[in-house]
């Protein structure tokens, strides 16, 4: 029987505390709001924190349930559907789930399929979003918001649930409020989803598909290392993805103890500059040449251009370029597009533009998200590194330095969910249900106590007003999800810190291996490092 085959029998592990659809709603007092978020969103910011306990919930007839995916894939989003199907069914067998297809477009082009019980079981505990597809449509004039009431009102649909990441959360509020200004009856309800573990808060310790995907870049880390260390002659540099924050760099640096590891949000609060980025390391290779280690592991997470000070004047800089020309520079060649924006660049920036290799430049211009961010993982980061690093040790001819650049992005992103993003997901799922059942609009699902036995978990939902701030977006101050960087503070960060000094010489590296899905629950079931 093959692991495919095996997957799909595997029975996920919820407390009956969240897979008992007879909940009752604990709601605490009222969360703080800032003044402006108010204003913004007058029907759904004054909502209580909610959490559920057994006993008896609102009686609920059957339900209509749509659900889309947003964004990248993250390991586990299948079980989220299977958890709301299952769920659903339980409420009533003639609940209806719909799957909007190719994420967020669906609900605009009222495209959608029925999920049957068939249909899921042969998706149950897989990778990817490929049962409904996804996409990064972003739902934001009045007229798209006109179009998804409209077909919500067509499938009569009682709840709407978003798995999606900080933006695809954001755009779930103001579709909550809409529809609620409309005076329909559309509930809509959040899943938090994105590998790069930047959609958290005291409420949501990670997000789904985080455990994963650094599990799968830490095994393939792992035995780098070992070759490395077998054959003693390259230096590995690993663009990781995450598009902002670096909580998969250390994630998988607290995994497998590489030599050198960037985080970007220590890179910021120093302002360090490439300059003295690309010091470091080389600085890094000189010490181990001493040694005789010609070799090494260094991580690079894949946010870490917006970190580097002057690069982020820069990007900020283009943004505003980029979104003010943005028909003009449509029409230009590459080498005009430098350029203009030479042009049109502050002095500093000009500078740290033309520091920057050819390649790097051009991808810097390349058109934007639809929520206006700059597409990291198209940057090649670790090869700009070692570019600059291999310039640097120019002169020092007595050092060996033989470089490959490696970038672990798409490949952790539709792995088979771990045993924990597994259960996670399924649980995310009912609690989806269990929001929508008794009736709340403008949250997203939590579970508590992720980093105890699944017994202890429980189901929570968050206000996603509570969750909003206001920043600067193509030019323009809008409410939005706050990304959760790094916390320097934070036990993680602190743990990685006191260790890193002796992975720059010693090779202490770990090697972590597959994910396991049988045998020792210490093996299988293990949660992130990062919320231990
Ligand atoms: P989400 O925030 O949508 O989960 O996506 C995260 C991510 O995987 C980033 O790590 C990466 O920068 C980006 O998606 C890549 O986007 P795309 O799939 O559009 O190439």
């Amino acid at each position: 029987m093959s692991l495919q085959a095996l997957r799909k029998e595997y029975i996920p592990n919820i407390p009956c505390e969240i897979s008992d659809i007879n909940i009752t709603v604990q709601e605490s007092s009222l969360v703080k709001v800032d003044k402006k978020i108010e204003n913004i969103f007058e029907k759904t910011s004054k909502s209580p924190l909610l959490s559920f306990i057994s006993g008896k919930g609102k009686k609920a007839n059957f339900l209509k349930v749509g659900v889309l995916f947003s964004g990248g894939p993250a390991p586990g989003g299948h079980n989220v559907i299977a958890g709301v199907f299952d769920s659903l069914k339980k409420i009533d067998n003639r609940s209806q789930l719909y799957g909007f297809l190719n994420g967020p477009d669906g609900i605009l082009k009222n495209k959608y399929i029925v999920i049957t019980k068939e249909l899921i079981d042969n998706y149950r505990n897989c990778g990817g979003f490929d049962l409904i597809g996804s996409s990064r449509t972003k739902i934001e004039t009045e007229e798209q918001f006109k179009q998804a009431l409209n077909n919500v009102k067509s499938l009569d649909l009682d709840g709407l649930i978003i798995i999606g990441g900080d933006d695809s959360n954001t755009n779930a509020l103001y579709l909550a409020e809409f529809f609620l200004k409309e005076n329909f009856k559309t509930k809509v309800v959040g899943v938090p989803k994105t590998i790069d573990g930047d959609l958290k808060n005291e409420y949501i310790l990670i997000s789904f598909g985080f455990d994963t995907a650094c599990k799968v870049y830490s095994e393939m880390i792992g035995n780098l290392a070992r070759d490395a260390m077998s054959s003693k002659k390259y230096y590995h540099f690993i663009k990781l993805m995450g598009r902002s924050a670096s909580h998969i760099a250390l994630e998988c640096a607290l995994k497998t103890q590489p030599n050198f590891v960037l985080i970007g949000e220590e890179i910021f609060k120093g302002k360090k500059g490439l300059d003295q980025i690309v010091k470091d390391i080389a600085e890094m290779v000189i010490k181990r040449a001493k040694q005789n280690k010609n070799y090494g592991i260094i991580l690079i997470p894949e946010g870490i251009i917006e970190f580097i000070y002057e690069i982020k004047m820069l990007i900020g800089e283009l943004n505003k370029i980029l979104s003010s020309y943005e028909k003009k520079f449509k029409s230009f060649e590459d080498k005009e597009k430098i350029d203009f924006v030479l042009s049109k660049l502050s002095n500093s920036s000009k500078k740290s533009f033309l520091y920057l290799p050819k390649d790097i430049q051009k991808q810097l211009l390349l058109k934007r998200d639809p929520h206006g961010n700059v597409q990291v993982s198209q940057i090649e980061t670790e090869k700009l590194l070692i570019d600059k690093v291999k310039e640097e040790l120019k002169n020092k001819k007595d050092i060996k330095f033989n470089p490959i650049a490696h970038f672990f992005g798409y490949e952790g992103r539709a792995s088979f969910p771990s045993n924990f993003d597994a259960n996670y997901c399924y649980a995310l799922g009912f609690v989806a249900s269990s929001i929508l059942k008794e009736g709340y609009t403008g949250y997203i699902c939590a579970i508590s106590n992720l980093n105890k036995s699944v017994n202890e978990w429980r189901g929570k939902a968050i206000p996603l007003a509570s969750m909003m701030n206001m920043e600067i977006r193509k030019g323009k101050e809008k409410a939005v999800i706050k990304k959760a960087l790094v916390d320097l503070k934070g036990k993680p960060f602190e743990m990685f810190v006191s260790l890193r000094d002796k992975w720059i010489i010693e090779d202490n590296y770990k090697y972590p291996g597959p994910i396991q899905f049988f045998g020792d629950k210490k093996l299988t079931d293990s949660c992130p490092i990062i919320i231990k």
